[in-house]
């Protein structure tokens, strides 16, 4: 029962470490919003590059701006893709499939 709490305790204190400056990140998000209002415009988000094809996507309440949890959104779906890269592939003995 200990071992259980133990387990997600340690996963919980794992979490923020990636944070720097990368993609859906907040020190990102701070780079982005120039005008520190707390959002990063489209004209802000202009030369961000995860925002290029994504700004409608992210802007959820579609004021054209995105706050900052609206640009959170991107750094949970690049720490799920990386604990899913991180996850060895299952593999099936039918290996060799063509696709
Ligand atoms: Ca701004
Ligand atoms: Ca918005």
């Amino acid at each position: 029962m200990l071992r259980t709490v133990a387990l997600a305790a340690s996963l919980a204190a794992v979490t923020p470490a990636w944070a720097n400056a990368e993609a859906g990140s907040d020190a990102r998000f701070n780079e982005l919003d120039r005008n520190a209002d707390g959002f990063v415009s489209r004209d802000e988000g202009r030369d961000a590059e995860e925002l290029n094809t994504r700004f409608s996507e992210l802007d959820a309440n579609n004021d054209n701006k995105l706050s900052r949890d609206e640009y959170a959104v991107l750094g949970r779906e690049a720490a799920e893709k990386l604990a899913k890269e991180r996850q060895p592939a299952r593999r099936t003995s039918a290996a060799g499939g063509s696709k």
